[in-house]
C-alpha cells in the first residue's frame, strides 16, 4: 500500500456557516484525498464527540483550531511514512491514538476527516471510483431511492412543525432520473401552493419549506395534495417519510407534539403511539424515523411491533450508527431500519461494519447527510457502494443537498448497468 506523505487540514464553513474540518491526505504515489466533515443539530446524546474550541469570540465557540492542532501535533507524526495495509489498519491506529469510548480525545470530527480523506486517496490510488472502493468485487450496484425532505421543522426551522422532516420517497419509477424529476415537480408544486396561500416559501437548514402549522398532521394533507397536483399517485408512485426527531421533543416523560384533538401542548407516550398508528392509516407513510426518544426502548419496541411489518421504523438517535446499539435493536426488535451517519461513529471502517451488521440481519440502511453539511458528496458513493437502498440528503435545493443527488447521476453515467432500485428498496 502507498504511504501517506503529506497531511494538511484547514478550517472551512459548513452550510450553516459553522466551521468544520477539511483534510487533504497525499500518498507517495501522489494521489490526494480531500474530505470535509458535516455536523448535526439534532444530535443524539450517544454520538461520537465533536471537538470545538469553545472560545466565544471565535465563531461563537464553534471554531475548530483544536482539531487542526491535534492533526498536526498528534496524528501527523504518527501516520506519515507509515505502511498501512488497509483502511481498517489506518482507522485502528486513529482509534488507539484516541483511546476513548466516544472519541473525545481526538474528536469524532477530527477522526472522520482523516478516515474519509484516506478512503478517497486509496480509491484514487487504486484507480477506483469511490463507490467501487467500498466493495470492488460487486458488479450489480443500484441507485438508491432519495428521501427528499420538502418541509422542514423541529430544530432545523423555527415557526414550523414539531416534526423535523416530511420527506417524499419516489419508489414507483423505472429510473433515477424519473424519480428526481418527480421529487422536483412536487417540491415546486408545494412552493406555488404555499405562496398562493400567502405563506412563506423560505427554506430551512435542509432546503425544505418552512411555514407555520397548527398541528403535525396538516403538512401531510398538504403533501398528499401536492403529489396529486403534480400528476403522481400517492401511496403508489410516491410514499411519505417522517423524521420526528423525538428526542428533541421529549420532556418530563411526555412529548411536545401538537395534535389537533389535544388541547395540551404535551402528549403521553401512548397518545403519541396512537397518533402514529392513525397517521399511517390515513396517509401513505412508509417510513418513520426516531418516533420516540433515544432512551425510550420500550416504546420503540411497541411501535415496531404495531407498525414494523408495513412501515420502516428508522433508528437514528436511537442507534447512532453504533454496532452495540444496532445489536441491541436486533435482539429486542426495536426497529427495522438503520440510519447511517458516518460522523455519528467517527471512522469509515466502523460505518461499514454497522452497514454490514444491519444487512446481514435483514435490516434496511438509509445513508444520511447532516443538517449542517458541505459540498462533499462522499455519502452518495457510500450509498451506492454499500448497496444501501435509500439516501436522505434533504430537499432538491441548496448545493450541499443536491451535490449528493447529483453525484448519483454521475455514478449512473459512469456505470450504465446501474439500475434504480425503486420499490425493491423496501424490505419489511
Ligand atoms: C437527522 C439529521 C439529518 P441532524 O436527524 O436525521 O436530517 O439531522 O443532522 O440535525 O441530526
Ligand atoms: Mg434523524
Amino acid at each position: 500500500m502507498p504511504k501517506i506523505t503529506n497531511l494538511n487540514s484547514i478550517e472551512v464553513l459548513d452550510s450553516r456557516g459553522t466551521p468544520t474540518i477539511r483534510t487533504f491526505m497525499t500518498l507517495d504515489d501522489k494521489y490526494t484525498g480531500i474530505a470535509t466533515v458535516p455536523s448535526g443539530a439534532s444530535t443524539g446524546k450517544y454520538e461520537a464527540a465533536e471537538i470545538r474550541d469553545g472560545d466565544e469570540n471565535n465563531f461563537h465557540g464553534k471554531s475548530i483550531n483544536k482539531c487542526l492542532d491535534i492533526i498536526d501535533k498528534i496524528v501527523k507524526p504518527s501516520v506519515l511514512n507509515l505502511d498501512f495495509q488497509s483502511l481498517e489498519e489506518f482507522d485502528e491506529l486513529l482509534l488507539s491514538l484516541d483511546n476513548t469510548k466516544n472519541k473525545s480525545n481526538l474528536g469524532g470530527n477530527t477522526i472522520l476527516s482523516l478516515s474519509m480523506s484516506y478512503c478517497k486517496a486509496l480509491a484514487k490510488s487504486q484507480n477506483l471510483e469511490l463507490y467501487e472502493f467500498f466493495d470492488p468485487s460487486t458488479q450489480n450496484y443500484n441507485s438508491p431511492v432519495p428521501l427528499m425532505n420538502i418541509l422542514n421543522g423541529g430544530k432545523h426551522a423555527s415557526l414550523s412543525s414539531d416534526f423535523q422532516e416530511y420527506m417524499i420517497m419516489p419508489i414507483g419509477f423505472e429510473t433515477y432520473a424519473e424519480a428526481i424529476n418527480c421529487c422536483v415537480k412536487i417540491y415546486w408544486t408545494l412552493k406555488s401552493f404555499l405562496s398562493s396561500k400567502g405563506n412563506s416559501t423560505s427554506v430551512g437548514d435542509e432546503g425544505g419549506f418552512v411555514s407555520p402549522y397548527d398541528d403535525n398532521e396538516e403538512p401531510l394533507k398538504l403533501i398528499v395534495k401536492c403529489i396529486e397536483k403534480s400528476g403522481y399517485i400517492p401511496g403508489d408512485e410516491v410514499m411519505i417519510g417522517l423524521d420526528v426527531a423525538a428526542s428533541e421533543l421529549f420532556e418530563k416523560n411526555k412529548y411536545k407534539v401538537r395534535i389537533l384533538k389535544s388541547k395540551n401542548e404535551f402528549i403521553s407516550k401512548d397518545e403519541l403511539l396512537e397518533f402514529y398508528i392513525n397517521l399511517t392509516k390515513n396517509y401513505p407513510i412508509l417510513s418513520i424515523e426516531d418516533p420516540f426518544d433515544q432512551d425510550d426502548w420500550e416504546y420503540w419496541n411497541k411501535i415496531n411491533k404495531e407498525l414494523g411489518n408495513r412501515v420502516q421504523i428508522v433508528g437514528d438517535d436511537l442507534l447512532v450508527t453504533s454496532l452495540s446499539k444496532i445489536k441491541k435493536s436486533i435482539d429486542e426488535q426495536s426497529c427495522n431500519t438503520v440510519l447511517i451517519k458516518p460522523n455519528q461513529i467517527g471512522t469509515i471502517t466502523e460505518t461499514l461494519s454497522a452497514i454490514d451488521l444491519a444487512h446481514s440481519n435483514n435490516m434496511n440502511t438509509i445513508i444520511s447527510h447532516r443538517s449542517g453539511d458541505t459540498e462533499d458528496s462522499f455519502i452518495a458513493d457510500l450509498a451506492v457502494g454499500t448497496k444501501s437502498t435509500q439516501i436522505k440528503s434533504g430537499a432538491p435545493s441548496r448545493s450541499e443537498r443536491t451535490s449528493k443527488y447529483n453525484r448519483i447521476s454521475e455514478i449512473q453515467m459512469l456505470d450504465k448497468n446501474i439500475k434504480y432500485i425503486g420499490e425493491k428498496s423496501i424490505i419489511l
